[in-house]
C-alpha cells in the first residue's frame, strides 16, 4: 500500500513537473532554452533585452550576481543593468556597460527605446555605430528620408554627421561610440546593413573553427570594426588570446566558458563583457545551441 503511494506521489510530481516546463520556463523544472524567430527567421535575441529572464533560476537570490568588474576585465550581466533616461534622446533609457571609467576608449551601451522615442547625436567628433536587437527603428537622413531597421541591422555614423533614429512602439539597440582617430587623407563612411549580407571571413590562425563576420570596412579609415562570431557548441577559440586591442561584447545567443585573465566565467545570451587591452582572453561555446557574439574591436591606429 505504502509502495503504492509512494509511486503515486511520484508520477504526479513527474507530470506537474511536465505542466510546468510547458506553462513557464521557471521554477526547478527548468525547460531547454529556445530562441525565438521572427517571420524571416532572424533571431530575436530575447535573453539580451529581458533581464528577466535570464538567468532564470538564479534571478531571485537575493544579492546574487554573476556581474564582477576587475581591472583589466568586466563581466556585466542583464540582472545587473541599470537603467536612466539618455541625455538628448526622448523616451529612451540607457544602460552604459562600458565606459572610460573602467578604463575603456569607447562606451558600449543598451538604448531602449520607448513609444514615440527619439535619438540624440553624439558629441563632438565621436563615431557612433548602432545595431538593432528588438524592434525596429526608422533612421531618417539629412533629405529626410526615412529607412526601417530591423533585428540584425545596423548602422555606422561617422564623427559629426548629422542623423535621427526613430521608434514608434519600442527599440533595443546596443550602442558604441568612440572618439575617432583621425587620420590625415582617410574619412569613414556612413553605413548601413544586415549581419546575414556580410560574407563569412577566413579566421586565419584559427583553423576555420568558429564563423567570422566584420560589420564594417576593413580600409584604413576605420578605426574600429564590429565582429560578429559563430560558434558551434563544443567549439573554442585555437589562439589564446593577449592584444594590444580593446574589446566590448555583447553575447547574443548560446552559452560557454570565457577566460579572462585567470578567471573562467560561465556565459550565456544578454551578458557584456569588456576586455583592456592585453587580458588573456579564450571562449569555448557549449550547451546545446550555437553561440552567437557581437564584438568591438579597435584597429588600423598605431598603439603609440
Ligand atoms: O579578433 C579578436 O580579437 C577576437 N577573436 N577576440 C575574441 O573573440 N575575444
Ligand atoms: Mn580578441
Amino acid at each position: 500500500m505504502q509502495s503504492f503511494s509512494a509511486k503515486f506521489l511520484l508520477l504526479l510530481l513527474t507530470v506537474l513537473c511536465f505542466l510546468k516546463i510547458a506553462v513557464t520556463e521557471e521554477g526547478f523544472c527548468s525547460a531547454p532554452s529556445i530562441i525565438d524567430s521572427n517571420s524571416n527567421g532572424n533571431p530575436l535575441y530575447s535573453k539580451v533585452i529581458n533581464p528577466t529572464l535570464s538567468p532564470s533560476h538564479l534571478q531571485d537570490l537575493p544579492g546574487f550576481t554573476r556581474s564582477v568588474y576587475r581591472n583589466d576585465h568586466a563581466l556585466i550581466t542583464p540582472e545587473s543593468h541599470v537603467f536612466s533616461p539618455l541625455p538628448d534622446w526622448r523616451n529612451t533609457l540607457g544602460a552604459y556597460l562600458v565606459s572610460p571609467a573602467m578604463g575603456a576608449h569607447f562606451v558600449m551601451y543598451i538604448a531602449k527605446m520607448q513609444e514615440s522615442s527619439k535619438s540624440g547625436l553624439p558629441p563632438m567628433d565621436v563615431e557612433r555605430f548602432v545595431f538593432v536587437l528588438q524592434g525596429s527603428v526608422t533612421l531618417h537622413n539629412v533629405s529626410g528620408i526615412g529607412q526601417t531597421l530591423m533585428v540584425d541591422s545596423y548602422a555606422y555614423f561617422p564623427p559629426n554627421s548629422e542623423h535621427l533614429f526613430e521608434s514608434y512602439e519600442s527599440a533595443t539597440l546596443v550602442v558604441f561610440e568612440r572618439r575617432y582617430a583621425y587620420l590625415e587623407n582617410h574619412i569613414t563612411e556612413h553605413v548601413v546593413g544586415s549581419t546575414h549580407q556580410q560574407p563569412l571571413l577566413d579566421t586565419p590562425g584559427e583553423a576555420s573553427v568558429f564563423q567570422l563576420r566584420k560589420l564594417l570596412p576593413t580600409s584604413l579609415a576605420y578605426d574600429f570594426n564590429i565582429h560578429i562570431m559563430d560558434f558551434q557548441p563544443g567549439e573554442f577559440l585555437n589562439v589564446k588570446e593577449v592584444h594590444y586591442n580593446q574589446h566590448g561584447l555583447l553575447l547574443l545567443e548560446g552559452q560557454g566558458i570565457y577566460r579572462l585573465g585567470d578567471s573562467w566565467y560561465p556565459v550565456e545570451a544578454g551578458d557584456a563583457i569588456w576586455m583592456a587591452p592585453f587580458v588573456p582572453q579564450w571562449y569555448a561555446a557549449l550547451g546545446k545551441i550555437p553561440t552567437r557574439y557581437l564584438l568591438y574591436k579597435d584597429v588600423n591606429r598605431n598603439p603609440l
